[in-house]
């Protein structure tokens, strides 16, 4: 568990080991500042003006005086200390002290600090100009070395080139805390650095216009929200040129259920408002207002944007990533049909409540855009084949059957399209050639949602979130401790909040909410009450779950306890497609429809079983897709950035101190300072060091095993003893403590003088 969150973590301990009076009597006669907790989001600077020990009378800046308990004060940092580049350089490390830095920082648009090894970036809601080729050049010739994506990229590069490591940049944070634009500015600097290779890291730019379009909507947290999570691996060749990418993506689809506030995807709207009147006419294009699946939501534009200029845009990184005139259409064309589809009725005929779909305008546009005759579509989304005996019967649907097998080929449709998609960049940024060379992969997933309702798809995203921060926790917590421990050095251990538990709760078999989600779904006479019941019944005893009343339960998720709704989670979970849609989909008259079928089937006959037997759930997949994200970054060498929403409503120049800090508990960041303030990032086995310094050494009369030169070593170089440990197998070195070597080590090799020195030295 946690340790408390306010600990004091400095020689001047305020809250007091027994010398409590001691220190308070310090700042009380020193007038030092201190901070002051007036509520549990709330604290303000002020001096103590008299204590009692138990209370203090402290004078607020503002100038009022309250009387408060001692234990509700902490010491504030030194106004020279105000706005430091890196948290861990503050002399008191308390939670108002982070914030106050931060937002001191924020307010004058250093909306980037360090944390020890992680980036935390503020997002600033509006433009600030620090991202142009002026700053990258300065990172790049290393003219600054204050906080920001561009140094985190250049590290990775660096670290890439010299140690011949793949890296990887990941990005945490909420919705809307700016994960996809740091990715985006990181890509920028890579592109810079590893340009001039045949142009491929302009097409790599484009991407994201693509990416975005067929994956990002609105949300209530975020205008341009990512439905989907991606890894992207850039390849460099061994001259540090880029010579192509490979992205990877995990997502859930959503094509038709909208709630206030929410778009579907971006492209809908971009295509409605933006494509010209010959693709209109033959797409049979309607305004955004006239297709159902599009208006449930009432929210049709974004403040700000336009769609039908991004849809210039998009236009044109489709040329750049070679997707042909052709090919575009015919995607358009797929957009258009599930369009078209979302807005096909159907008729109650006879008395079992069977139903046809209405033969109008929705029905012929669509057929005509998949390619197939109108009777056939209605055939498909409005009857069933049952087998009876040998023979099988043709079924009519009752309506909600009708709706749902509509509603599951446009789904079908859509998520077939984005693969499809993501598939032909692949292509196009692959370039035909096996890549030999090295990588930097940089994921940005779904952020952290808690609406007021949440779904199937908050379950989704927030497991991925999960999984993602137990990465962050396993690498900046748990390994650098353990390593520690295992080669023996004197550490007193920092507790961390480890979410082991609450992954565990999502994937244990066949105990787990996953495995248990997908036993309900295939069963016949399921609903959404037995599935809350069986997770009750299962779970109830897990501290991270929490049984609500009828269909609702919670989880205790690290960003926080979210209430999930079962309604639809079963439909969301099967995601059923009825046979009869993909037969018809493989006789359409069309490349993109036959393909998505083919797909269909290869993917159901994988694991050798017919079209009737139950396919792999959303759920299922959506994890395995998760795992093998995380098992890309297994093999690399981690960057941490992490985002933070300043505010709820996506404004410029508002820092809300309560939403900040909650973030900053979340993802540990004062543990994170903790760690690294007292942990020893420079880590070589006593062989690697000798071997890299030795000839350094002065002294002869030295015993040539690796130890004792490594300690000889650094009594040379004086390093201070509380700088240092030595392990069984490995010295630990403080940050900073291996440059002077380091230099040394450069200048001996490079300068003549060096040289001399180092034959002195030997022959001495
Ligand atoms: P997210 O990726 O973390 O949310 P975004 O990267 O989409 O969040 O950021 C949300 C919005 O914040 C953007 O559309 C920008 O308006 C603004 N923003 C973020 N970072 C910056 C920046 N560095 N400079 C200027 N504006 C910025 V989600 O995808 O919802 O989890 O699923
Ligand atoms: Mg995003």
């Amino acid at each position: 568990m946690r340790k408390d969150v306010n600990a004091v973590d400095s020689p001047y301990d305020l809250e007091g080991k027994g010398e409590e009076n001691d220190n308070i009597g310090y700042f009380t006669k020193k007038k030092l500042h201190v901070w002051c907790r007036l509520s549990n989001w709330v604290w303000r600077s002020g001096t103590i003006q008299s204590t009692s020990g138990e209370e203090s009378v402290v004078t607020l800046s503002n100038g009022n005086v309250v009387k408060v308990s001692t234990s509700e004060l902490l010491p504030a940092n030194p106004g020279v200390l105000e706005g430091m580049d890196d948290l861990i350089q503050l002399s008191y490390l308390n939670e108002p002290s982070l914030l106050h830095n931060l937002k001191h920082r924020y307010s004058q648009d250093m909306i980037y600090s360090k944390a020890g090894p992680v980036l935390i970036a503020v997002n600033p809601f509006k433009d600030v100009q620090i991202y142009g080729k002026d700053f990258v050049t300065s990172y790049r010739q290393k003219a600054t070395d204050s906080p920001h994506v561009f140094a985190i990229a250049e590290n990775a590069y660096k670290e890439m080139m010299n140690d011949g490591v793949n890296q990887s940049i990941i990005i945490s944070g909420e919705s809307g805390a700016g994960k996809t634009e740091t990715a985006k500015f990181a890509m920028q600097y890579l592109a810079a650095l590893g340009g001039g290779n045949g142009g491929k890291e302009c097409e790599i730019l484009q991407t994201h216009c693509l990416l975005e379009a067929f994956g990002n909507a609105k949300t209530s947290w975020n205008d341009n929200s990512s439905r989907f999570g991606k890894l992207i691996e850039i390849h460099f060749t061994t001259l540090g040129k880029i010579s192509g990418a490979k992205i990877q993506t995990c997502k859930h689809s959503r094509v038709v259920q909208l709630t206030a506030g929410e778009r579907s995807y971006h492209i809908f709207y971009q295509l409605c408002a933006g494509a010209p009147p010959t693709l209109r006419e033959r797409l049979n294009l309607k305004a955004a207002n006239e297709y159902n699946y599009l208006v449930q939501s009432e929210s049709l534009v974004i403040n700000g944007v336009d769609d039908a200029q991004k849809f210039q845009k998009l236009k044109e990184a489709l040329d750049i990533v070679q997707i042909c005139e052709e090919e575009q259409e015919q995607a358009f064309a797929m957009l258009a049909a599930v369009l078209w589809l979302g807005n096909i009725s159907f008729q109650v005929i006879g008395k079992e409540n069977h139903v046809e779909a209405s033969a109008d305008e929705a029905l012929t546009s669509a057929a005509r855009l998949m390619g197939c005759a109108p009777d056939e579509l209605m055939q498909a989304i409005s009857t069933h084949r049952i087998q009876a005996g040998r023979d099988s019967i043709c079924k009519k649907m009752t309506l909600q059957q009708a709706i749902d097998a509509r509603d599951a080929l446009a789904k079908f449709i859509y998520a077939s399209l984005f693969d499809w998609l993501v598939e032909q960049i692949n292509k196009s940024l692959e370039g035909g050639k096996k890549h030999f060379g090295r990588s930097i992969s940089i994921i940005d997933i779904c952020g952290f949602e808690s609406f007021k309702k949440n779904s199937f798809e908050q379950l989704c995203v927030n497991y991925a979130n999960e999984r993602l921060q137990q990465h962050f926790i396993r690498h900046l917590f748990k390994l650098e401790q353990e390593e520690y421990e295992l080669d023996g050095i004197d550490w007193t251990k920092v507790d961390f909040e480890d979410n082991q538990e609450c992954l565990d709760l999502f994937e244990k078999k066949p105990l787990g909410l996953l495995s248990l989600l997908d036993e309900e779904s295939n069963l016949p006479n399921s609903t959404d009450f037995t599935l809350a019941n069986k997770l009750r019944q299962h779970l109830n005893s897990n501290s991270y779950f929490r049984g609500d009343r009828g269909r609702a339960f919670g989880v205790r998720h690290f960003a926080g306890e979210v209430l999930y709704d079962t309604n639809c989670f079963l439909d969301k979970n099967r995601d059923a497609l009825n046979p009869e849609v993909v037969q018809l989909l493989s006789s359409c008259n069309g490349q993109l429809p036959q393909l998505f079928a083919k797909n269909m089937l290869n993917q159901s006959l994988e694991p050798a079983i017919s079209l009737d037997a139950p396919k792999q759930t959303v759920g299922a997949k959506f994890k395995g897709q998760v795992f093998k994200l995380m098992h890309q970054l297994e093999n690399t060498r981690p960057h941490f950035i992490c985002c933070i929403k300043p505010n709820t409503k996506q404004l410029p120049g508002m820092f809300e101190e309560d939403i900040v800090l909650q973030q900053l508990r979340c993802y540990g960041i004062l543990e994170v300072i903790r760690v690294s303030r007292s942990g020893y990032p420079t880590r070589m086995t006593h062989q690697a060091f000798a071997e890299r310094y030795g000839f350094l050494l002065l002294e002869t009369n030295v015993s040539q095993d690796p130890l004792s030169i490594s300690v000889a070593l650094l009594k040379q170089f004086n390093v201070l003893p509380q700088m240092y440990q030595i392990g069984y197998t490995k010295l630990f070195l403080r940050t900073g403590q291996i440059s002077a070597l380091e230099d040394r080590r450069k200048q001996v090799l490079q300068g003549i003088i060096g040289v001399q020195k180092f034959f002195r030295g030997h022959r001495a």
